[in-house]
């Protein structure tokens, strides 16, 4: 028996770095992994797991359990109405935008960001394609996340701009990369790597969006570099929508850090909706300016959606 890291796979196939330093190719044993039930998929890039080698192949074995995991990353895989695993035991959610080419997008992060502090794992917000230019839309936005306290880094992949800040960010870290299909996640672990020349994708003439170039998630392993230390990277496939998993709606802003120390303290108390109360201290900081009018939009449409169960972008 062996221990080592997935680094990715699809369905029961997976690659498993094992500790001896070969790469495995190794289907799951049975049903022995009852930590992955409930889940769209049994295991992601992150997790670690015990290898049975194979006697006669060097290059395969059997996925034979499970480590504990610190953390999961996931969304709603709304095919199969289940959690889907993205990354597991990451340090660092790394979630990238971009200005335009496909649009900027701030309700996507938005989520992605939610279901990170609901997972308690660290977030940043990376604008890619910085050489298109910033709007002022978004880079007053960019500038919110950045007064919530989240480290905000504009990057260009393409011209290399800000990836040496980025390689500092993660630098002995374990992180996942998430964003829309064309934001340019695989051109920055390209950026960051280059000998991994991992396939990038163009957006479609007619919708300007992403063309879902990467079609399953990966860790790579980022070298040390000067002083900065290893790190390791989850390219994630974009999704079209990113919706969240495991939230009630009435916690859901406690994942908003700007209200968070304001639930509960409305005229209303716990039962207030912050959507017409008087006496809403969410509301209140709303127009006092406190809160991004689009932060709370961003919180009511979320809150809707798991209401309702229909999700709309
Ligand atoms: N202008 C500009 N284009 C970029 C930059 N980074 C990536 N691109 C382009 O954006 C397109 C999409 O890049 P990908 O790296 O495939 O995007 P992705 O996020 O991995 O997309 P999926 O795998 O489909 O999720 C490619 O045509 C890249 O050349 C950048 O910094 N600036
Ligand atoms: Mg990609
Ligand atoms: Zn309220």
């Amino acid at each position: 028996m062996i221990e080592g890291l997935v680094l990715g796979g699809t369905n029961n196939s997976f690659v498993v770095e094992c500790d001896d330093g070969v790469e495995r190719l190794c289907p799951i044993k049975g049903k022995v992994l009852r930590e992955s039930e409930g889940y769209y998929n049994p295991l992601a890039p992150g997790d670690r797991v015990s290898v049975e080698p194979d006697a006669h192949d060097q290059a395969r074995g059997q996925v034979v359990s499970l480590s504990p995991r610190r953390n999961r990353f996931v969304r709603l895989n709304q095919k199969g109405n289940l959690p889907q695993l993205i990354a597991a035991n990451i340090d660092l959610l790394v979630c990238v935008t971009t200005p335009d080419e496909p649009p900027f997008r701030p309700r996507f992060v938005d989520r992605a960001l939610v279901q990170a502090d609901a997972e308690g794992i660290p977030a940043a917000v990376v604008l890619n394609k910085a050489d298109l230019g910033i709007g002022d839309d978004s880079r007053e936005r960019l500038e919110d996340w950045v007064r919530l306290g989240y480290a905000v880094l504009r990057v260009s992949a393409s011209s290399g701009d800000g990836i040496d800040g980025l390689r500092s960010l993660i630098a002995g870290r374990s992180v996942a990369l998430v964003g829309q299909s064309g934001v340019g996640k695989s051109s920055i672990l390209n950026a960051l790597r280059a000998d991994l020349a991992l396939r990038t994708g163009c957006l479609s003439e007619k919708y300007g969006r992403g063309t879902h170039t990467t079609t399953r998630g990966s860790l790579y392993r980022v070298p040390a570099q000067g002083d900065l230390a290893a790190s390791s990277v989850v390219d994630t496939p974009g999704v079209r929508r990113f919706v969240p998993h495991g939230i009630a709606a009435r916690d859901l802003a406690f994942h908003f850090p700007e209200m968070a120390g304001l639930v509960g303290s409305c005229s209303f108390g716990a039962s207030c909706t912050h959507t017409h109360e008087p006496g809403c201290k969410i509301l209140e900081a709303v127009y006092a300016g406190v809160i991004h009018e689009e932060r709370y939009d961003s919180w009511a449409r979320i809150r809707e959606e798991i209401e309702t169960g229909s999700w709309t972008d």
